[in-house]
């Protein structure tokens, strides 16, 4: 089964609008012609000029988050209709960081993942362990958990679109990248346990990416292993050459 490989950033809480649209100006023309899908995940302040900016190009925008709910009392937020509304294809659900500093869990993770298949948008759902637990032994059993509880009540149809990305808390932002064939473990263990919920074609096609660390250097190494289908790219992405070059890995 071949899966279209993506090359995802995850901009964090980096870029102006201005030097985002800069950005993406300059990368549009680098990855043309590039056979990985490509994505920008930027602030929601860049949304609205980042997807001018990258109209007829390759180029698709993801969110790094939304709220469940498609509107109401809830400051700060933002629904899964607002971004529909502006374009985005694509939001990253359940980032460590969003577990960690904003009290997100399994359960906001279901509930955002069924937001997002509702107002079109095509989650890609973020799971993985700490150091600790893989030093405890726990790590398949932490995903295969966080997999079933964020794809509960999911159609085999939803699941087959949804990307999930694989990142081990201990690598991110730390320049530790888990070995290619760390990596690969965990991202088989995620697709076998897809299979024995949704069955094997839906697991052929959902797309599995690794993120933490991922940079030009190692990009080709992590993206051709058998279960990895591309990579969430924090730091990297914001560099234009580097990301230019995890793009065109191949
Ligand atoms: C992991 C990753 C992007 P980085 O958070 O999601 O960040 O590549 O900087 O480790």
């Amino acid at each position: 089964m071949s899966r279209v490989k993506i090359a995802a950033g995850n901009w964090k809480m980096n870029k102006t609008a201005t030097e985002a649209v800069e950005f993406v100006q300059a990368l549009k023309d680098k990855v043309a012609g590039a056979d990985t899908e490509v994505i920008t995940g930027v602030p929601f302040v860049c949304i609205p000029s980042v997807k001018k900016a990258v109209e007829g190009s390759n180029i698709k925008v993801a969110a790094q988050n939304m709220h469940w709910e498609e509107n109401g009392a809830f400051t700060g937020e933002v629904s899964g209709a607002m971004l529909a509304d502006l374009g985005v294809e694509y939001v990253i659900i359940g980032h460590s960081e969003r577990r960690q500093y904003f009290a997100e869990t399994d359960e906001t993770v279901n509930k955002k993942t069924h937001a997002a298949f509702k107002y079109g948008l095509k989650p890609i759902i973020c799971v993985g362990e700490s150091l600790t637990q893989r030093e405890q032994g726990v790590t398949s059993e932490l995903v295969r958990y966080q997999v079933k509880i964020a794809l509960l009540g999911l159609s085999a149809e939803q699941v087959k679109e949804a990307v999930i990305a694989y990142e081990p808390i201990w690598a991110i932002g730390t320049g530790k990248t888990a070995t290619s064939e760390q990596a690969q473990e965990v991202c088989a263990v995620i697709r076998k346990v897809i299979e024995e919920l949704y069955g094997k074609d839906v697991a052929d096609a959902i797309r599995i990416l690794y993120g933490g660390s991922v940079k030009a250097s190692n990009a080709k190494e992590l993206f051709t292993m058998p279960d990895i289908d591309g990579g969430l790219v924090g730091g990297a992405s914001l560099d234009l050459d580097e990301f230019d070059k995890i793009v065109n890995y191949n």
